[in-house]
């Protein structure tokens, strides 16, 4: 929980400095009205809370997204959006990367790159790792990776895996985002395709993949298992490809035209 609260901290410096003209230069913007703020916030109870914000590490090219390993290694990990995935140790940005699947991410349009990262519950004895990014033929794809050697700061490029790329049909709404519920299941976040207003309806269509939640159990089967207890596991109208046909935990019948979140998603 420390940590989580740490990385909340650094996300919010990096999305200010990525506002401010962060580019893929790496050249290191300089943030607007001091380095400092005192936004408040009202907690469920109607508490109003005071937090500051204090920039720790900088020059990331277009951050798209920051976590820890959760080993108690006091490592941030930092996703840039050319595919690149850097540490921040303490307060020093490490000078070789954790991953570089550059050669393999599509990021030429804004919203498309390296999106997600999370770590296996038991990464720091298993070094098990899953990104999220768009390929260079800019289908939404999730790979699993290996650290090279337990605690190392290097990954092992060469462990990629890709457990499934879905076919994009626009550059934008890639989706991307990736965490492990309490549950040990891995929760994907699909976009819904892209253009504006979901114009090919995938939020309404069972047999896309696209906007949609998945979840999916990394423990078992090859590259994955479908949990029993999806809800979407034998309907005869989701999804025709039979391999497929239970990977989809919730829908979204209102995506049309809007951005909703999934009322089924954590029951
Ligand atoms: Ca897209």
């Amino acid at each position: 929980m420390r940590a989580f609260s740490a990385a909340g901290l650094v996300l919010l410096a990096l999305l200010a400095l990525s506002a401010c003209g962060g580019d893929s230069t790496g050249i290191e913007p300089t943030p607007r009205g001091g380095e400092a703020a005192t936004p408040t916030a009202t907690s469920a109870g109607g508490t109003a809370a005071q937090f500051q914000t204090q920039r720790i590490a900088g020059g990331f090219a277009r951050p798209t997204f920051v976590t820890s390993a959760g080993d108690g290694s006091n490592r941030l990990f930092v996703l840039e959006k050319p595919g690149r995935v850097r540490i921040i140790k303490g307060t020093t940005v490490l000078d070789q990367s954790f991953l570089d699947i550059t050669s393999l991410v599509g990021s030429s349009g804004n919203e498309q790159g390296l999106l997600g990262l999370a770590f296996h519950p038991d990464f720091e004895k298993n070094g098990r790792f899953w990104v999220t990014y768009t390929a260079k033929n800019a289908a939404n794809t999730l790979a699993e990776y290996r650290v090279s050697s337990p605690g190392s700061n290097t990954a092992d490029a060469s462990s990629g895996k890709v457990l499934f790329a879905v076919p994009d049909q626009f550059p934008n709404h890639n989706g991307g985002m990736l965490a492990f519920g309490p549950d040990g299941y891995l929760y994907v976040s699909m976009g819904d395709g892209g253009s504006a207003g979901d114009p090919n309806g995938n939020g309404q269509n069972l047999s896309a993949l696209l906007a949609k939640l998945l979840r999916i159990d990394i423990n078992s089967g090859d590259p994955y298992a479908i949990p029993d207890s999806n809800p979407f596991a034998k309907r005869s109208d989701a999804v025709t490809e039979s391999d497929r046909a239970d990977e989809l935990l919730a829908l979204a019948p209102e995506a049309r035209g809007g951005y909703y979140l999934v009322p089924k998603v954590l029951e």
